[in-house]
């Protein structure tokens, strides 16, 4: 099985990290999504959107799609819930990391990371800024409020809802905007618990290294 795309983008992370917990052997390859001329990606991902996925002559694209379909081949350990009340949470956790946080990840993570370190580009400072100081904090603060002192997001088991938030939040934390144990301390406890596990650790220490962070 081929990942394709590099570990620095949240969703790339979020299947590795699920791969990594299941025990699951995958080849990744760091492809760059935008000038990536490789046939397998072009052919598993239609959009140029990372990551991509193939599994002998199965393709897909979307983290969410791949981890559904690795959660339904390699079922143990679950990572989403079977009970009804957890399985909800926990897509409700991974959407709201998917969409309401990725969007502000965004504008702080391309303009700070990327924009320079990367495309040779200024990136846009006001808006990173911006991002951290309005849109930030009103998630941080809702983080705050669901974040367990121990145990997880959905449930009794560490799932998917974890993995999501978490992985969004590293983002935050390469570019400068962790979370602020002095006004979170909830969720940095929480985002300190989780990131510690052997599964993020690899990973967020590539990243750093090839970031030069
Ligand atoms: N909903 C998608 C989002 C994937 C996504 O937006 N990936 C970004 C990298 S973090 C990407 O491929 N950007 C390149 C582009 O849009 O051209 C998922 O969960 O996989």
């Amino acid at each position: 099985m081929i990942l394709f795309g590099a570990s620095v983008s949240p969703f790339v992370r979020k299947v590795l990290v699920v791969a990594a917990e299941k025990g699951i052997a995958l080849e990744n390859r760091p492809i760059n999504p935008t000038t990536s001329d490789d046939a397998g990606f072009l052919a598993a991902s239609p959009f140029r959107k990372i990551p991509a996925f193939r599994d002998g002559d199965y393709t897909l694209a979307d983290s969410t799609a791949i981890v559904s379909y690795l959660e339904a081949k390699f079922p143990a350990p679950a990572l989403i819930p079977q009970e009804a009340r957890a399985r909800g949470k926990a897509i409700w956790f991974e959407e709201m990391a998917d969409t309401i946080l990725y969007g502000v990840e965004f504008k702080i993570f391309f303009n700070r990371i990327i924009a320079p370190g990367f495309l040779n580009m200024p990136g846009d400072q006001k808006e990173a800024n911006e991002a951290q100081t309005t849109l930030l904090p009103p998630l941080y603060a809702y983080l705050e409020t669901v974040a367990p002192a121990a145990g997880f997001l959905a449930g009794d088991d560490f799932s998917i809802a974890d993995i999501a938030v978490t992985s969004m939040i590293v983002n935050m934390t390469y570019a400068n905007a962790a979370v602020d144990p002095a006004k979170y301390p909830q969720l940095a406890a929480y985002h300190a618990r989780i990131s510690a596990r052997p599964s993020f650790v690899k990973l967020i220490a590539a990243d750093r290294a090839m970031m030069g962070l």
